[in-house]
């Protein structure tokens, strides 16, 4: 027998698409498993990072499929996005072709390496249908008042007269023309994802047993609930003048108000109205107007880690409790979408106030310190602590001030004890072109209204051409150009289309319904019920913020919208690790990059799959290592020419345990091992290298015996436990030794694992002497017989007074 891997692949490979392998069932009585590998985008070939999510999901998948489980394991394409665009701009080929070219040579590339998606539910999120849908729940959240307009800053280059994703400012340029880049106040369309931030943050705790800490506490992060104190500073007369009385004075929040005695300054933020004002009115000198142009035009991300900047703005406020003068200024660290926009700034007790007190000689006056020990004033002192000089609250600690300052300002109507999140409103326009389009119409009488339900989808034109240099569905001669769905005048149609995170949050929902239903609903409510929550997600862990987040909004959003029932859409994640070679991560940047199709080419997709699970645990990096993967094939050469020892059979083999020499009792006790392990590898901890070694090992004690019952046992139970590793070879050689699909759940038998003898110690006067092995069931003068033998030299001339025998512990010899 010789190891022809094209020949058993390319075999398996059609029988399971002939005979629909892998379709989910529709009987909802069954017991059910979701297992997704979050799907890829269409880049034009598949690389590493890709197999080892899908050899996860795909051993998952088909364990429980073989378990008897009624399996949903689809793939799709996150179809649209600016690669497509670059593309066109780059070698004139239009995003639609290039983007559905692509989606066919991967899809080749992914059946080459024998997954087992279900084939029936593919789409890519560029269909027209499934732009019909998620316009459709745009519109709804429209109506809803949960997607919104509002001025927002975007990056813009004034050459080209086109808005950059943030990917294409490379340092501060446009990566086309080079041109420095303006941050552009236009409207954009915003989902309130803020609305449910006290939701998405509770329900974590639902997710603590299934999705891994580090990812829980990164979106507990992200979504950044802080209690704080906001209050009002009110400005002076003199200030009130200045600003010709347009403002009281300004907000600020803090987490702080234990250090309020301790405000030297306030500061706001370079994008805050008063400093507007003051701008646009004329009120500051030209240097300054310079200055905080220069500070609004950085983006909020570089920001926040540039050198402190700022200036004196000439306006004063007064202390909501001590009533001195305090300065205001401006401070590019001060951000404009936290809080208020303005804060009260403490240099003793916060790094940032520190830093910029520093800078510009601002007093800096400390009114917290330790419990023990004496402050340190070459630096903010930034722990809590006991408070001083802060007049009636001094001696309090800082829990305990705060609270009773909270008090104080509420009863004295100075301010309100809120609640901050870090998490800012989705933005979701985008001013490209492949992109599902918003599905509203501007019309001049009627403000923003929804397209129709029945005239969805609104889809994207395909005569375009994609130069880089404005929107192409702005320029585009006709397409905009529409009338009015309420009053019938003529109106123009929202040229921005939707940020592509909208598409991937709700994919998964998609995927529940029968494929003969897609044209007339998104998903029904019973297929939901029946298939959600996914049991196992499978990604990278660079989506853990983002897409999880989004993903678990837009379950939320669309369960109040009437749609499902269901809170949270991933019950499991597993986040798998990067592909590495020579120790940096596989990119093609770095010129680093194995094609899998060339180890495919050369040693097999079944070679591919068991590299890919054996070289490291799931959640860790693998490093890419050639004499391993030559390894692995020579694991599954080895056991394909070794199924000779095994017998055809229908049944398996009725083997008498006890009759069987050391070798075949240790050859079944190793297979059988490895069955035991891996129900825990497949439904827990994916510990697949662990479960590989397990089976190697029991090849190799099945290879030290030669029991042909022993050897067709064997193979039965290992072609179980790998078939959802390397699937072809084990549906190739099921058929031959056992009958095809011959895949179940088998039983552990648990007699392999009984010793058949026992050791017991032997003591003479209670000193241990020497050890021996009876058979179980050995009768008590056999045991003190074989024990003598073994002591004699110990008890030769002398007299035996006393035979001891404890049972399945020792045997003593009491001597004279
Ligand atoms: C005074 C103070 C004193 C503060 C002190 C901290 C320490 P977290 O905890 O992340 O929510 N802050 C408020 N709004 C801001 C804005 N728009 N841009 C930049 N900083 C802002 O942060 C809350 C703290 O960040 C607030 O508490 C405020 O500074 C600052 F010893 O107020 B604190
Ligand atoms: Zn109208």
């Amino acid at each position: 027998m010789s190891y022809n891997p094209k020949e058993i692949e390319q075999k398996w490979q059609k029988y399971w698409i002939e005979n629909d392998s892998f379709e989910p069932q529709n009987d909802y009585r069954k017991e059910k498993r979701y297992i997704l590998s979050m799907f890829p985008y269409p880049s034009g070939r598949i690389h590493m990072g890709h197999v080892r999510n899908y050899c996860i999901g795909d051993a998952i998948a088909r364990y429980y499929r073989k378990s008897g489980k009624n399996v949903l394991h689809p793939i799709g394409w996150d179809a649209f996005g600016m690669p497509a665009e670059n593309a066109a701009i780059k070698n004139r080929v239009h995003p639609k072709k290039w983007t559905y070219e692509n989606i066919e040579y991967m899809r080749k590339e992914l059946d080459a390496l024998g997954f087992s998606f279900s084939k029936k539910r593919e789409f890519a999120t560029c269909d027209e249908l499934y732009t019909k849908f998620e316009q459709a729940f745009i519109i709804d959240m429209w109506e809803k008042g949960l997607m919104y307009r509002k001025k927002g800053t975007v990056n813009w280059c004034p050459h080209d007269l086109t808005v950059l994703a943030n990917e294409q400012v490379i340092e501060g340029r446009c990566w086309r023309c080079d041109t420095e880049v303006v941050q552009k106040e236009m409207d954009q369309y915003y989902i309130k994802i803020t609305d449910y931030a006290q939701e998405l943050l509770d329900s974590l705790e639902k997710l603590e047993n299934g999705w891994p800490k580090q990812v829980i506490a990164m979106q507990r992060n992200w979504i950044g609930r802080s209690e704080g104190l906001e209050f009002m500073f009110h400005f002076d007369k003199e200030s009130m003048e200045k600003l010709n009385f347009k403002f009281e004075g300004f907000e600020v929040f803090t987490t702080r108000p234990d250090t309020i005695y301790g405000v030297s300054y306030t500061a706001l933020a370079p994008e805050h109205d008063i400093v507007k004002y003051l701008v646009e009115h004329s009120l500051l000198d030209k240097e300054a107007v310079e200055k905080i142009k220069k500070m609004q035009n950085t983006p909020a991300k570089e920001r926040a880690q540039a050198e402190k900047e700022g200036l004196f703005l000439g306006l004063y406020v007064t202390h909501p409790i001590t009533h001195k003068k305090i300065p205001v200024w401006v401070a590019n660290f001060v951000l404009t979408e936290y809080g208020s926009g303005a804060v009260m700034a403490v240099p003793a007790h916060d790094q940032r106030d520190y830093e910029f007190a520093l800078k510009y000689n601002l007093p800096i006056k400390y009114v917290i310190k330790p419990k023990n020990g004496e402050i340190d004033t070459s630096k903010a002192y930034i722990e809590p602590g006991i408070l001083f000089d802060s007049g009636e609250f001094s001696g309090l600690s800082s829990e305990e001030a705060k609270n009773r300052i909270i008090e104080y300002f509420e009863k004295n109507s100075l301010g309100k004890k809120t609640v901050n999140f870090k998490l800012k409103d989705w933005g979701v326009s985008r001013q490209r072109y492949w992109g599902t389009p918003i599905p509203l119409i501007k019309c001049e009488k009627c403000g923003i209204v929804p397209e129709k339900k029945e005239n969805l989808p609104v889809a994207l034109p395909e005569d375009v051409e994609i130069t880089g240099e404005g929107n192409p569905l702005e320029i585009h001669p006709t397409w905009k150009y529409t009338k009015c769905p309420k009053c019938g005048s003529d109106a123009i149609r929202e040229t921005d289309t939707l940020d592509t995170f909208v598409e991937s949050s709700w994919y998964f929902l998609r995927f529940t319904t029968n494929e003969n239903d897609w044209e007339r609903v998104p998903f029904t409510k019973k297929d939901i019920d029946y298939w959600m929550e996914v049991d196992q997600y499978i990604g990278g862990i660079e989506h853990a913020i983002l897409h999880l987040l989004y993903a678990r909004f837009f379950t939320k959003a669309l369960r109040d919208l009437g749609y499902i029932d269901i809170d949270e859409p991933f019950k499991r994640l597993l986040t798998q690790g990067m592909v590495l070679k020579d120790g940096a991560k596989m990119s093609k940047s770095k010129g680093n990059v194995v094609d899998p199709d060339s180890i495919i080419e050369k040693y097999g997709a079944d070679t591919a799959r068991l590299f890919i699970l054996f070289a490291a645990p799931p959640s860790k990096e693998l490093e890419w290592n050639d004499s391993a993967v030559e390894g692995a094939y020579r694991f599954i050469k080895r056991f394909y020419e070794k199924s000779s020892e095994a017998r055809k059979c229908d049944s398996l083999p009725q083997i008498d345990h006890s009759s069987l020499s050391k070798e075949e009792k240790e050859a079944r006790k190793k297979v059988y091992e490895a069955l035991k392990k891996s129900k825990d590898v497949y439904e827990k901890n994916f510990a697949f290298n662990t479960l590989i070694a397990a089976s190697m090992e029991a090849m190799n004690a099945l290879n030290a015996q030669k029991n042909e019952d022993v050897w067709t046992e064997g193979y039965f139970v290992l072609l179980n436990i790998l078939e959802p590793i390397i699937p072809h070879i084990c549906w190739e050689l099921s058929e031959e030794l056992f009958g095809r699909n011959n895949f179940k759940e088998i039983a552990v038998k648990e007699e392999v694992f009984e010793e058949a003898n026992i050791t017991l110690a032997v003591t003479v006067n209670g000193k241990r002497r020497a050890e021996i092995e009876v058979s179980k069931d050995a009768s008590k003068e056999d045991i003190i017989a074989q024990a003598k033998e073994t002591v004699a030299k110990w008890i030769e001339g002398k007299t035996v007074v006393k035979e001891i025998v404890v049972p399945g512990r020792l045997v003593n010899f009491v001597v004279k």
